[in-house]
C-alpha cells in the first residue's frame, strides 16, 4: 500500500514525477536517480541518471507497481548522458514518452521514444527533436487535438545560454530588472517527431502585467514546467529553483500568457522541487519528490503524492509539505 507524503517506492530512488492517468490508472514517469557518492554542483552534475522506469499505482493508496527499465541511455544513439525529468502523452493510442539527456557534444536535447503501452518498453527516435534544447519537457494534448510541449530548465538545464536562439557557452541569465528568461513550448507535429512552430519563450506577468524579472527568485520560472487545462483556463505551473517554490500561473491561451497566481508548495527537503497535477476520481493530486527518506542527500529523491485543493476562486490552496508531522 502507498501513503500521502510517503515515498511510492524505496526499492529505486525516483524522481521529477509527470503523473498521468491512462485506462483508469495513474502511470508516474519518474527520473531514476543513481546512488553515487559524488560532490552536488551548479551544474548538475550529480544527477547522472541512466534510464526510465514507469510506475503505476490501480488507485491512490494501492500498492505502487515499478514495471522494471522502459528505456535506457544505451539504446538511444544521439544520448551521451544523464536522462533527466520525462513525460508521456498518448496521442492516437501510442504512448510517446519526451525526454531530455545530453547529446555527444554534452548539450541538452529533447527526444522521443514511442510503445503501444503506457509502461513502455519505449521504443526511441534516432535522433533529438531538430531545433531542441534544455531539459524538463511536460506535454499536454489538448482538446483540439494538438500537443503542446513546455520545456526549459537554468543553470544544469542550459536555458540561459539559448537566448539568443542558438547555444552560446558563455550565455547568462539577464539582469535583475529584465524580464526573466521564459519556458519554452511549441507544438507538435502530427508525425510527434517534429516541432510544428519556432519554440517560443512563454510569458509570466505579474498581478500589473509586467513580465516577472529575472530578479524575483521567488516566482520567476526556473525548471519543471507542467500544465493543466481546467475548464476554459490554462494553469501552468513550475519550480522557482534557487527559492525551491512550486508555484503557479494562469492563462486564456496554452501558449500565454500567463498571469502569476500564487505558491502550491513550500520547499521540500533537498535542492529540486519538480511536480505534476493530476484530476483522479474526482479529487486533485500533486505528486512530487523530496530527499528526505536519503537524509537530504540532492541526488537521492523519491517521488511522493498529497491531495491538492482549490478554494472557490480556483486558487490552489499551498501545501506544507511536512506539516502532518507537527
Ligand atoms: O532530475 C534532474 C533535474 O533536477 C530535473 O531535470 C530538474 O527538474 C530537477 O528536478
Amino acid at each position: 500500500m502507498t501513503k500521502e507524503r510517503e515515498p511510492l517506492v524505496t526499492h529505486i530512488f525516483t524522481a521529477d514525477p509527470s503523473a498521468h492517468v491512462f485506462d483508469g490508472k495513474i502511470y508516474i514517469y519518474p527520473s531514476h536517480d543513481i546512488a553515487h557518492d559524488g560532490e552536488d554542483n551548479d551544474n548538475g552534475d550529480e544527477y547522472q541518471m541512466r534510464d526510465y522506469h514507469i510506475l503505476s499505482m490501480d488507485d491512490i493508496g494501492a500498492d505502487c507497481i515499478d514495471h522494471g527499465m522502459a528505456l535506457s541511455k544505451d539504446d538511444v544513439p544521439w544520448v551521451s548522458d544523464q536522462m533527466w525529468a520525462p513525460d508521456c502523452v498518448c496521442k492516437n493510442g501510442r504512448y510517446y514518452l519526451f525526454f531530455p539527456a545530453r547529446d555527444k557534444e554534452g548539450n541538452f536535447r529533447l527526444g522521443i521514444a514511442s510503445s503501444t503501452k503506457p509502461e513502455g518498453p519505449f521504443n526511441p527516435e534516432p535522433d533529438y527533436i531538430p531545433g531542441s534544447y534544455s531539459i524538463d519537457p511536460a506535454v499536454l494534448l489538448d482538446d483540439d487535438g494538438k500537443v503542446y510541449v513546455y520545456y526549459g530548465g537554468l543553470w544544469g538545464g542550459q536555458l540561459e545560454k539559448y537566448r539568443t536562439g542558438t547555444f552560446d557557452p558563455n550565455g547568462k541569465e539577464p539582469a535583475k530588472d529584465e524580464p526573466a528568461v521564459g519556458p519554452m513550448c511549441a507544438v507538435m507535429n502530427e508525425d510527434m517527431k517534429t516541432f510544428a512552430t519556432e519554440p517560443i519563450h512563454l510569458r509570466i506577468l505579474d498581478e500589473n502585467g509586467d513580465p516577472i524579472k529575472a530578479g524575483d527568485e521567488e516566482r520567476r520560472y526556473f525548471e519543471g514546467p507542467w500544465m493543466n487545462k481546467i475548464g476554459d483556463k490554462y494553469y501552468f505551473s513550475y519550480s522557482t529553483g534557487t527559492t525551491h517554490y512550486l508555484v503557479y500561473a494562469v492563462g486564456d491561451n496554452p501558449m500565454g500568457p500567463f498571469t502569476y497566481r500564487g505558491r502550491i508548495m513550500e520547499p521540500v527537503i533537498g535542492w529540486t522541487t519538480h511536480h505534476s497535477i493530476i484530476n483522479f476520481k474526482d479529487k486533485w493530486y500533486l505528486f512530487y519528490h523530496d530527499a528526505e527518506y536519503s537524509g537530504g542527500i540532492n541526488h537521492r529523491r523519491c517521488v511522493k503524492y498529497t491531495e491538492l485543493h482549490f478554494d472557490d476562486k480556483g486558487d490552489i490552496i499551498t501545501i506544507h509539505p511536512y506539516d502532518h508531522k507537527k
